[in-house]
């Protein structure tokens, strides 16, 4: 397989003026009948001819009416055609029921869904499929199952068909059709611009009555679109469908958007608060996407990061206006480093808009997502909220119905506020994180920030030039009064200082305030100063920094000199848990402890081989010390936390339940799980039964109890799909490899299905101690599985071969042990493309 190359874009030589499609739906034998409008490209001279097409048989085409026999290669067709413009019409089968690989046409459960994105269209007709070319489409579906849907607006049904029409140009990643015995929770909503949309959220019968939450947030997300950022919707209807197979989280195609199952169903007794969140998050996500990808859509899919993350950004804003701000960055930022950081410090790091790929689905990643909103986050600073609104008025102004890049991005914001970006436009194209480098003085009442800059090499990139880093400041002095309230600096070159006068004592510095820059800051600093902000600190998300930053300090002396765990760390948290006037949601944060993950990533960044097992072992530690060092609190704080009324998955009640819970996990370090036990028993919610579940593993107890959720859940694969997925990622380390091995055999481990297999192989690779066994068995299970999967969902596995990217940081033993394992899946034969490529990428 070849790699492909930004800067060998060149236009599409064909234009499509319109399709018509026609769908007789059969599970191991569909027709499908193409009629597409083709007209030349005046702006290019190629005319080569040339469709996508993949796994398709066909039966027949015409030009014109006039048969034609193309050349058929495996990746599409060619075919001799008219200088001017005509009619292509095509015949060909396809198996839907055969389509384990989850992209184009397949079934799940009974029904009839699609997965076009990125490159799946190709895989239902002969077609060019790639985002430049859009088009109105007009589908028939024929088949006796009772609902039909396709993109757009319904135009007529009727026994065993129904035909829709949509009239706004796409690109064939956005088609979809579903097709299945579904029922649909509905309402209306009128638009500002006096349009009435009908809503419908469908699942399978046996799921009625939990999409209400999915709705709700449908409706909210629609009205905040007009509010914020004046977009209406175009259509008269809007469909959603859940569906229980699917690789992705959802997908954003026109009118009919097709979910995961996991992000749309939700009752109190089975959804926790945590999917209640992302529901209302994702499902925002793909409606937002109406305007930022589909109206608006990308040139290539080098561009990817133009739809994904300024929609990402759109998701978080909402998130953040629904909920709380504060809570929201901070969580944002935890992933962020988790998922992001960790990509961008390892061998499969990437640029935002990445310069070369060879299969795209390895490209859905968190660089392109979450880097990519950051981006947004630091161009709205840069420019301030006016700007960014007028900036994205001219954007919708301008690139409405257009394929747009990068480059027509960046525009408009220089066209709209005269700011010139080039040195921004390096945070698309220079892959790796900044490290920020802060030193301070204080003289004669002038202090003073010198900051350095400085991108570690990565794939490809040996130097990097300097970025534009919008570093928010604020100065405290040293009574805890704010002297210097939040000032954005712009830092440019590789070193730079930042004055402040006219101050009358040394102040306290809050660095990189709200997280404003995705980069690592690197400050000699001390406990004091840190339980100074954590107690001092407006601005909320350095305050839950500097707690973060003191529990890691902590953690890495523990795990490196064994050293007993701080007592300034715990008197500050004790403090901070006391703080009444501080959300629950954020003390539950606050006492959350920094994962295995990242703590291994912070020691190697500091030039020592993390020891999973040593991490783990200090990490509990610190747990039962932080336990009995706050024993008094944590009763008063369970029985203040309780939840009046009945459920409701809002912050209010959400932060109290986490609260609740970490109180909760502290007391079960000192009373052996007795009160946890009770909690689970009584829990009326899954909250609260899975957060109770949880606690009792994590202390090495809970067999009974998952038992007697195995019974109760055995027949709700969402929920079971938890049962697994704790067992997995909570399992003590010497006991996890045996615990999933064993779990892949239990007989509701339907690995082909792509929650289940994250559940129970991706659960174990969050598992950091367990995962890393020195015997080199967790790797072996991993990529055991990853061979089998490999071969039926090219996909799902290519992933999640990710559990490899750290394999530098470790040992010559358990490096010499996961790059044995990789090299084993490497040498496979018919290894898919997607697995070939990432292989290639973790081993280089
Ligand atoms: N469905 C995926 C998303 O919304 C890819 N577009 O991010
Ligand atoms: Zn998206």
């Amino acid at each position: 397989p070849q790699a492909l190359y930004l800067a060998d874009y060149t236009p599409p030589a064909w234009l499509v003026d319109r399709v018509e499609l026609t769908f007789r739906l059969h599970p191991s034998a569909t027709r499908v009948v193409s009629r597409i409008a083709f007209r030349p490209n005046p702006e290019t001279a190629n005319r080569r001819f040339f469709l996508h097409g993949e796994d398709l048989t066909l039966i027949s085409a015409a030009i014109d009416g006039t048969p034609v026999t193309p050349d058929i290669t495996p990746e599409g067709l060619v075919c001799d055609v008219p200088d001017s413009p005509f009619t292509w019409e095509a015949e060909v089968e396809i198996a839907p029921e055969g389509n384990t690989a989850l992209e184009g046409l397949y079934m799940s459960n009974g029904m009839y869904c699609t997965q076009c994105e990125a490159e799946g269209f190709r895989k239902i007709t002969y077609y060019p499929d790639r985002p430049d070319v859009m088009a109105p489409f007009r589908v028939r579906i024929e088949s006796d199952l009772p609902v039909l849907l396709s993109n757009g607006n319904p135009v007529g049904q009727g026994e065993g068909w129904a035909e829709w029409d949509d009239p706004w140009p796409k690109p064939a990643y956005l088609f979809a059709l579903v097709a299945g015995e579904l029922v649909a929770t509905s309402d209306t909503f009128t638009t500002c611009e006096g349009r009435k949309v009908e809503l419908n959220i469908w699942v399978r019968p046996a799921d009625q009555g939990k999409a209400d939450y999915a709705l709700d947030s449908l409706i909210r997300s629609m009205r905040w679109d007009e509010e914020f950022y004046g977009r209406a919707y175009d259509l008269d209807v809007f469909n959603i469908v859940a569906v229980d197979d699917f690789n992705m989280g959802a997908m954003e195609n026109k009118g009919l958007n097709i979910f995961n199952s996991r992000y749309v169903l939700a009752s109190p007794e089975t959804a926790t608060d945590r999917d209640y969140e992302n529901i209302e998050r994702i499902i925002a996500h793909e409606y937002f996407h109406n305007w930022t990808g589909n109206r608006i859509t990308c040139r290539d899919w080098f561009q990817l990061c133009l739809k994904e993350g300024l929609t990402v950004f759109r998701d978080q804003q909402f998130a953040g206006d629904a909920r709380s701000h504060a809570v929201k960055r901070i969580e944002d930022v935890i992933t962020l480093r988790a998922r992001q950081f960790r990509e961008d410090n390892g061998p499969l790091a990437h640029p935002v808009r990445p310069e070369s790929y060879t299969e795209i689905n390895n490209f859905y990643t968190a660089t392109v997502y979450e880097k990519g909103a950051e981006l947004i986050g630091m161009l709205r600073r840069l420019v301030g909220p006016e700007g960014y609104d007028k900036a994205l008025t001219l954007y919708f102004d301008r690139h409405d119905g257009q394929a747009a890049t990068i480059e027509d991005w960046l525009k408009v914001f220089e066209d709209a506020t005269g700011r010139d970006l080039s040195q921004f436009s390096r945070w698309y194209s220079q892959a790796g994180t900044p490290r920020l480098k802060v030193t301070d003085d204080f003289k004669d009442g002038t202090y003073t920030l010198n900051v350095e800059q400085q991108t570690p090499p990565t794939p490809g990139q040996p130097e990097k030039a300097p970025q534009v880093i919008p570093l928010a400041v604020g100065l405290l002095s040293p009574n805890g009064d704010e002297v210097v309230p939040t000032t954005v600096l712009e830092v440019t070159e590789a070193a730079q200082s930042f004055r402040f006068d006219g101050l009358g004592a040394r102040p306290i510095p809050s660095l990189l305030r709200g997280f404003s820059a995705p980069v690592i800051l690197e400050r000699d600093t001390n406990a004091e100063e840190r339980a100074f902000l954590l107690a001092h600190d407006t601005d909320p998300f350095n305050k839950w920094e500097a707690g973060r930053a003191l529990a890691r300090d902590v953690l890495v002396a523990m795990v490196t000199q064994g050293a007993a765990p701080a007592p300034a760390y715990l008197d500050a948290l004790a403090a901070m848990v006391r703080d009444e006037a501080l959300d629950p949601a954020f003390r539950a944060l606050a006492l959350g402890l920094p994962g295995e993950d990242q703590l291994a990533e912070d020691l190697h960044a500091r030039g020592i081989t993390p020891d999973p097992l040593a991490i783990h072992t200090a990490r509990e530690r610190l747990k039962s010390a932080v336990a009995t060092h706050l024993c008094p609190l944590w009763v008063p704080l369970y029985d203040q936390m309780t939840c009046p009324g009945p459920y409701s998955p809002g912050a209010a009640d959400a932060g109290r339940r986490a609260l609740r819970l970490a109180a909760l996990a502290h007391m079960a370090r000192l009373d052996q799980g007795t009160k946890a036990r009770a909690h689970f028993a009584q829990a009326n919610n899954m909250t609260d039964e899975l957060g109770a579940l949880s606690i009792l593993i994590e202390i090495g107890a809970g067999e009974e109890e998952l038992d007697r959720f195995a019974k109760r859940w055995g027949k709700d694969r969402l929920v079971m799909d938890k049962w697994f997925a704790l067992q997995t990622s909570l399992a003590a380390p010497d006991r996890a490899v045996s615990r999933t091995s064993s779990l892949t055999e239990h007989p509701d481990f339907h690995w082909k299905n792509p929650n289940r297999f994250r559940a129970v192989i991706g659960g174990f690779t969050m598992n950091a101690a367990g995962f890393h066994d020195p015997s080199g068995a967790g790797y072996d299970l991993v990529a055991d599985w990853l061979i089998r999967l490999d071969a039926v969902n090219p996909q799902t596995a290519a992933r999640m071969s990710t559990a490899f990217e750290t394999w530098t940081r470790y040992d010559a033993d358990r490096q010499a042990r996961m790059r044995a394992a990789l090299e084993r899946i490497a040498g496979r034969d018919g290894l898919s493309r997607d697995m070939g490529e990432m292989v290639g990428r973790l081993l280089a």
